[in-house]
């Protein structure tokens, strides 16, 4: 006794099949509806699936058949299959389908995938987009475009280049609720913090934000080395913007109601966790909630971090419950994808970019249109992206 399993696009022709290759005795136990072919999962076919067994007796008369009969049955299944009108229309739909592959952009390299598909993949890898950023693009356009048009290249990248452009949140800046205005900026070292504090209080206090020039003050939690006291110091000096430092959470909170008279934004500056480690993320957490909770805290991630490395961050300052992401160094990379998985994943906002050391000129507020510009290897539609992600405070602060 030998089990058996066919399909065929209909139950006649899985019969047929059944007794051509286990003669007569074959008899069918089972019958159920199954899907067939196709390509990335679509186009496949429903089909029937047989299944039963046959007797030895059953087999050995179908090895018997001389091979002139078996040459008659062949004739008989073809002529069978050129008079079912369901089986002439699939064999016509997967020849062009054929036709319509090998007419295609190029040959996919791994197995299934579409030219189009692969290139896209590779230009996601090269700017560090992490894996699970790249998998939805790709499913993304498995689902979305026909064969058809992923042969067209330019089209399938500018719509790639939009929906990285969709999936990438500018922060809504909702201005001053109240006053003073608190600002905080969060961050591991050395990512520019201090530097982007102190940008951003003469964008403030300079009146390059776009307002009137604002009453501003910088405090420093960072007075643990005399080094960054003195750097926010001298920042604070040249720009007439007074600066104070603070050790506890009374200090800090007794500052803050100082000012709260005629101080329009407290811009604060901390410090990161350090392998040195002065201060604990969770005691820099005790001593900043002396802000209040209106305070509009901001995470700086420096554009340079790695992937996972930035996850880890973004992770890591989620207790300070940062409303958006401040991305320094732009200037120092050309590839982005990092960043935008990251806040993806995360999904948070972006706020402001930074891309130099100049201070005060190198900060803008963040735009969509920024980051796409950065992308490498991608054709980017100047004219298409400005039109698509329209900014109503786009590019750099001006400066007087
Ligand atoms: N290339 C570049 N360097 C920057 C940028 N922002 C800050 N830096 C530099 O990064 C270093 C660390 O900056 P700092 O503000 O002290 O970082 P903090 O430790 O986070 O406060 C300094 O040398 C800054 O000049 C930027 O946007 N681009
Ligand atoms: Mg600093």
């Amino acid at each position: 006794m030998e089990y058996f399993t066919e399909q065929a696009q209909t139950h006649s022709e899985c019969l047929r099949k059944i007794r051509m290759k286990y003669g007569d005795g074959a008899r069918v136990l089972m019958q159920r509806s199954v899907r067939v072919g196709g390509v990335f999962g679509f186009f496949t076919k429903e089909a029937v699936e047989l299944s039963g067994v046959v007797g030895a007796d059953a087999t050995r008369n179908a090895a018997a058949k001389k091979p002139t009969d078996l040459e008659e049955e062949k004739k008989k299944f073809i002529s069978g299959l050129k008079a079912d009108p369901t089986l002439q229309l699939l064999v016509n739909e997967v020849r062009g389908l054929k036709e319509s592959i090998s007419a295609g952009a190029a040959a996919a390299p791994r197995g299934e995938d579409h030219g189009t598909i692969s290139r896209v993949r590779e230009l996601l890898n090269l700017n560090d987009f992490s894996a699970a950023y790249i998998r939805s693009v790709e499913e993304r356009m498995k689902k979305e475009f026909s064969l058809e048009q992923l042969n067209d290249f330019d089209a399938v990248q500018d719509t790639v280049i939009d929906w990285i452009g969709e999936s990438i949140r500018v922060y809504k800046d909702e201005g001053f609720q109240a006053r003073p205005r608190v600002m905080v900026l969060v961050g591991p070292t050395g990512v520019g913090k201090t530097t982007t504090i102190a940008k951003l209080a003469a964008a403030y206090g300079i009146g390059g934000a776009g307002s009137r020039p604002l009453n501003v003050r910088m405090i420093t939690i960072d007075n643990y080395r005399i080094a960054a006291k003195q750097q926010i110091e001298i920042y604070g000096h040249i720009m007439g913007i007074p600066v104070s430092c603070v050790e506890n959470f009374e200090d800090l909170r007794k500052t803050i109601a100082l000012y709260s008279q005629d101080v329009d934004l407290i811009l604060v500056d901390t410090i990161g966790k350090s392998p040195r480690d002065y201060m604990k993320l969770a005691e820099m957490k005790e001593l900043l909630s002396a802000c209040g909770n209106g305070a509009d805290v901001h995470l700086a991630v420096s554009a340079t971090t790695k992937s996972s490395d930035m996850r880890e961050a973004l992770q890591q300052f989620e207790p300070f419950n940062y409303r958006s992401v401040v991305v320094t160094k732009l200037d120092e990379t050309v590839r982005i994808g990092n960043v935008v998985s990251a806040l993806v994943e995360k999904g948070k906002s972006v706020s402001y970019v930074t891309d130099g050391q100049r201070v005060p000129q190198d900060i803008s507020r963040a735009s969509v249109v920024r980051f796409l510009l950065n992308l490498e290897g991608f054709r980017i539609d100047r004219r298409r992206v400005d039109e698509r992600f329209p900014q109503e405070t786009s590019g750099k602060i001006q400066w007087r």
